[in-house]
């Protein structure tokens, strides 16, 4: 038994997610966990919504609430949505918590003494209409290249050529339209990342087994050479800076952000430091590529310098994007699935299986309605609710609801059962490998296996004139029911527990050679599955 500390990417506070965010950290973060646990090891997975930044600030005042009212109400409502997906968190955290403000001071006091931290005065847009700062994205005004009008303080979307807010031909505020834009001096804080450079090479240099879309966005920011980085901003919300003469300024977002998963398991678990501080746990952390820079460069930078005893991250799971019928899925357009609407329109686990078995892995997945559709009616209604299905309503109709005996194995039982450790064995290394499609694949494969040998056994055919022969089939049928759910159970965890109770059984890692004992009664589960079509209410 070993110990896995797992943590997915923690989604923004501000307003419900889209499916995408829960293809790309969430919901594998949550099977790799369930699989983990399954498989009888101690799993600590931590989750929370990330408070800070300038977005969060400009939604609360959208809805008219002071910025603290406004996180307790959407955190509450993201944590419930991922409640009812099944997500498994031992904790999910809010990164304005008490916890996350005093690691973040701390990490920050040890960077500084340790000399990683540097005062520079920068210029920057302040609009005295907002009576504010402006971030670099919160600027915009005429591209200097090709005249665009609506380039932004950091990029100009038409060209894609990178930006300076003060390159913008008459600046504007993204927030307010004025356009009475000062650039003022003012003193930030640096994280110097240049000095940490050698240190983060070594380091990275041990983890010579990262997932290959990782490792070369990783590579990519090494090679174009690392830049100190500002990690303090001119807002009210955020972590306060502990340092005199930065009293009125709080810290960037993405510099206490990571350290809320830290915050996570300290505000939660009296024994969080045999997670954080322990040499026998594996950590693992999931998120989507555009987030890879802050986990596999900043924040073990962050870490390396403070020179705290935290556990810096073993493996990072990244993911490509899920689009969306052809486009991008965009949450301030509203394009896309949201996880509240879908939730009413199918059941969480319809969602976590086509997600789970199209997994943005290898390149980007495009989510279409029609392939959603066409996937779970196949692989969950005709493949593995068939399964359960036929099996448990003959085998409670001719043997009256009870399990019947086992006699010894024919040569299709002895066949099967070959197959299934092979199966099995795949299963489990594609989880460890945390190669999902592939996981997703195996199982269904299992459950054809399954299906397979029911058809070839054909109880219904040989109960008439070898009772024992069909009683033996039957036990088989209901120990690859029993199987099927649990294999099932990482990526279809409702489904699954459902079936499992209903045979009396508890979610192990299955093996393959176990009969049911003879005499147990079992109910016959309800349709798992009713098929879902494209003009089902939303
Ligand atoms: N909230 C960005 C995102 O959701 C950010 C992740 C923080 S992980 C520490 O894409
Ligand atoms: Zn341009």
């Amino acid at each position: 038994m070993s110990k896995f500390l797992i943590t997915s990417a923690l989604p923004y506070v501000n307003g419900v997610k889209h499916l995408g965010n829960l293809a790309g950290s969430l919901l594998p973060a949550d099977i790799h966990a369930r699989f983990r646990r399954q498989t009888g090891h101690e799993v600590l997975f931590l989750c929370g919504t990330d408070e800070h930044g300038t977005p969060v600030e400009l939604a609360a005042q959208a809805a008219g609430l002071p910025v603290a009212d406004y996180c307790v109400r959407q955190h509450a409502v993201q944590a419930d949505i991922y409640r009812r997906f099944g997500l498994s968190f031992d904790h999910f955290s809010r990164t304005s918590g008490e916890a996350n403000r005093r690691l973040t001071q701390e990490i920050f006091l040890a960077l500084d003494k340790a000399g990683f931290i540097e005062e520079r005065t920068i210029r920057q847009a302040y609009s005295p209409t907002d009576r504010r700062f402006l971030p670099d994205r919160y600027i915009v005004g005429t591209c200097p290249h090709c005249g665009s009008s609506a380039a932004r303080g950091d990029q100009c979307e038409a060209c894609t050529h990178l930006l300076d807010p003060e390159d913008l031909i008459e600046p504007r505020s993204a927030i307010s339209g004025a356009t009475d834009i000062e650039f003022r001096e003012t003193r930030h804080l640096f994280l110097k990342l240049t000095a940490l450079e050698g240190r983060l090479r070594d380091w990275l240099a041990t983890r010579h087994d990262w997932p290959p879309l990782v490792r070369s966005i990783a590579n990519k920011w090494l090679q174009e050479g690392l830049r100190d980085r500002c990690i303090t901003r001119d807002l009210d919300w955020g972590v306060p800076v502990p340092k005199p003469g930065f009293e009125d300024k709080v810290f960037y977002v993405w510099f206490d952000a990571p350290i809320g998963y830290i915050a996570a398991a300290l505000e939660s678990r009296p024994d969080w430091r045999d997670w954080w501080q322990a040499d026998d746990v594996t950590y693992l952390q999931f998120l989507a590529k555009d987030n890879v820079p802050f986990h596999a460069i900043s924040f073990p930078a962050t870490l390396l310098g403070a020179g705290l005893p935290f556990k810096l991250v073993d493996t990072i799971k990244g993911f490509n994007w899920l689009t969306y019928e052809g486009g991008k899925f965009s949450t301030s357009q509203r394009r896309g699935i949201f996880t509240d609407t879908a939730l009413n329109w199918c059941p969480a686990d319809t969602w976590r299986w086509w997600l789970a078995a199209n997994a943005p892995e290898n390149g980007d997945t495009d989510f279409t309605v029609e392939r959603f559709v066409d996937g779970v009616n196949k692989d969950l209604a005709d493949i593995f609710g068939n399964l359960v299905n036929r099996c448990l309503s003959f085998a409670a109709s001719r043997f009256d609801s009870t399990v019947p005996p086992r006699g010894g194995p024919g040569p299709i039982e002895r066949k099967l059962e070959s197959d299934l450790d092979a199966h099995l064995t795949r299963l489990r290394s594609h989880h460890e490998a945390l190669a999902f499609r592939k996981a997703a694949e195996e199982t269904r494969a299992i459950w054809k296996l399954a299906n397979a040998y029911l058809s070839e056994a054909a109880p219904w055919s040989v109960i008439g004139h070898d009772r024992d022969r069909a009683a033996t089939i039957v036990n088989t049928g209901i120990g690859l029911v029993r199987i099927a759910a649990q294999v099932a159970w990482p990526f279809i965890p409702f489904a699954a527990e459902q079936v499992l109770n209903s045979l009396g059984e508890p979610v192990t890692w299955p093996k393959s050679a176990d009969a049911l004992p003879a005499g147990r009664q079992f109910r016959v589960t309800p349709v798992l599955f009713p098929r879902v079509s494209a003009t089902m209410e939303r």
